[in-house]
């Protein structure tokens, strides 16, 4: 029985099945492998797990392309086993989020089968078909005569040519994940239908796939195209187009609202910006409770993209984040009390992004620690729901490529394979591809200190990494000082305090690119009032929080004065050295 607002006091753990656990062998991590560590879990604390894609697939995508969404895929399970896992979660008071990935299917899907069939197909008209551009000289279906001057997410163009029927049809991601066509009503039912089947089975929300991009921009029409590109950007028609809050609208009249207070909803939104945020998920508008912003993860990629990264600029991340925190800050009545905007989700690390202490802190040995603590820190400081990728709470790093056997992802592939026959040289691509690939993230969870790392006793489906025997969970579990333990506690802070998930928000020391601090404070009903202050360093310079020290004097301008904190209850020092903490 908790608040009809509960997931503003949660942290969410995404488990990416394939990696985390393996029961059987195969090398593949699978549903019953999340059970067994529900225990784990449970003692980590986490409220909600949300679950990356365990539909029926031909893994093109590793699961975001689904060919059946009323099925599980054979290499994680059967339903049973979901069933059993969802119980195993609802016993410990936990809750399962389901990837739901609908602004495309699979080519393997059966609705995608029969609307390529033929031009009358009853669903032709679910996904979206155009007739080739007549360019004199060029053959229909020949490079050049794509409706559209867009390249998909994923390489290539984003149309592919169906020699059967004579047309294009429409894929933002790769060629086997087609767009389906949501101004048609009747996919809009059937995506409905689905989901009240899974909340009816015993789910508790969905993370929402790209969701921003379902409603298209018509007519489609070409994209800017620099000199030198290979495509045109067809983003700016597909992001946050026309109909996009009234298709949320009507998923949560349809599906949502029927449950109040049980679901828990994020819209994955690349391009949100800040002012997007209370569109999205402002209680009044009965969208989505929370999107993923990628605004702070976008700072890495240099003028070439992501496979051309740049160092984050550390005052740019900081001032990122605090512009989300500023756009959903609640609003303040006259008569004192909070009116809330809508709520950020906090995230460092998902399955696409590459491992958070790598990218914005230093995963060298005698640092990777404390990196990662003070980057959980930051994390559960800011104002909203935490997230938590699968192994980011052991501190596990970026992975280590020797070459381009070593990648699996279809993005890394396709972008090496379209380089190289531009002329590229492939080492050199490989090279550009070590710090961003996505498959980073998707090396297997660090378990235990020995071949398989705990994960399989076969053969890993991507090479488990380097660092397996020095960063694992069996290290860390009732260690004090581990990234874990570190992890466990700020969570039962968020849980115990309600300045962590309510108070209000403020940076301080904004420009300076050595600090992180951060005071957060909230006044109860009773006129009870609670403040909580971060001060980290970020960065190899401890800070100096002597008196009389330049840190003190700029904070005393802004009002804070650190000599009334000596005493004060709680004082949460994010894994200062040991000689300040
Ligand atoms: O990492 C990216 C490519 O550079 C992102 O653009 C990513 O593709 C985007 O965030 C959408 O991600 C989601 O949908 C994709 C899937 O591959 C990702 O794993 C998923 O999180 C298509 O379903
Ligand atoms: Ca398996």
């Amino acid at each position: 029985g908790m608040d009809a607002d509960w997931w503003r006091h949660a942290v969410v753990y995404q488990v990416y099945p394939r990696s985390f656990q393996d029961t059987n062998g195969d090398g593949v991590g699978d549903i019953p492998g999340i059970t067994e560590r529900l225990d784990y879990l449970d003692a980590l604390g986490v409220d909600v797990v949300w679950l990356s894609p365990v539909y029926r697939s031909p893994q093109d995508d590793n699961g975001y392309d689904i060919s059946d969404y009323y099925d599980i895929d054979p290499a994680f399970g059967a339903l049973a086993d979901l069933d059993a896992l969802i119980a195993g979660l609802h016993s410990r008071g936990m809750r399962l989020v389901m990837d739901l990935v609908v602004n495309h299917t699979s080519d393997e899907h059966p609705w995608f089968v029969d609307s390529r069939s033929a031009v009358g197909s009853a669903k032709r008209d679910w996904y979206i078909w155009r007739p080739p551009r007549q360019v004199p000289g060029l053959d229909p279906g020949r490079p050049g005569t794509e409706p559209t001057n867009w390249g998909s997410f994923f390489s290539g163009p984003a149309w592919e040519w169906d020699e059967e029927t004579g047309e294009f049809y429409l894929h933002l991601f790769s060629r086997k994940q087609p767009d389906l066509n949501w101004e048609n009503p009747e996919v809009r039912r059937a995506v409905h239908d689905m989901m009240t089947w899974w909340l009816d089975r015993g789910v508790d929300g969905f993370r929402m796939d790209v969701i921003n991009l379902i409603s298209k921009t018509y007519p489609l029409a070409d994209g800017a195209q620099g000199p030198g590109d290979l495509f045109g950007d067809g983003f700016h028609a597909v992001a946050n187009g026309p109909r996009i809050h009234e298709f949320l609208a009507e998923m949560n009249r349809e599906v949502l609202a029927p449950r109040p207070g049980r679901i828990i909803t994020v819209g994955e939104t690349p391009g949100v910006r800040p002012s997007d945020g209370p569109l999205y998920t402002g209680p009044d508008r009965g969208e989505l409770d929370m999107v993923f912003q990628f605004e702070h993860v976008g700072l890495a990629d240099g003028p070439g993209g992501k496979f051309d990264p740049i160092p984050v600029d550390h005052v740019a991340l900081k001032a990122n984040l605090a512009s989300w925190q500023d756009a959903l800050a609640p609003q303040a009545d006259p008569d004192g009390s909070l009116t809330e905007r809508g709520w950020n989700s906090n995230y460092w690390d998902n399955h696409d992004q590459p491992r958070a202490v790598s990218r914005f802190g230093d995963n060298h040995h005698h640092l990777r620690a404390m990196s990662a603590k003070t980057l959980a820190s930051i994390l559960h400081m800011h104002r909203g729901t935490p997230y938590i990728y699968q192994g980011e709470e052991l501190g596990m790093t970026n992975t280590v490529f020797p070459d381009i056997s070593s990648f699996r992802d279809l993005e890394s592939l396709n972008h090496y394979r379209e380089r190289v026959a531009a002329g590229d040289d492939p080492g050199a691509v490989v090279n550009s591809l070590r710090t961003n690939s996505r498959d980073n993230a998707r090396t297997p969870v660090q378990w235990e200190p020995r071949p398989g790392a705990g994960f399989t006793t076969g053969t890993p489906w991507i090479p488990i990494a380097p660092n397996a025997d020095e960063v694992n969970a069996a290290s860390q579990v009732g260690v004090p000082g581990s990234v874990f333990e570190h992890h466990r506690a700020l969570i039962s802070l968020r849980h115990a305090e309600p300045a962590m998930a309510l108070g209000t928000f403020r940076l301080l020391d904004a420009t300076s690119p050595d600090t992180w601090i951060i005071l957060r404070s909230w006044k109860g009903v009773d006129g009870a009032a609670r403040q909580l202050l971060l001060l980290a360093a970020y960065g190899r310079t401890p800070l100096d929080l002597t008196e009389g020290g330049a840190l003190r004097a700029r904070l005393a301008a802004e009002g804070l004065d650190l000599g009334e904190w000596a005493d004060a209850e709680r004082v949460l020092f994010a894994s200062l050295p040991a000689d300040q903490a």
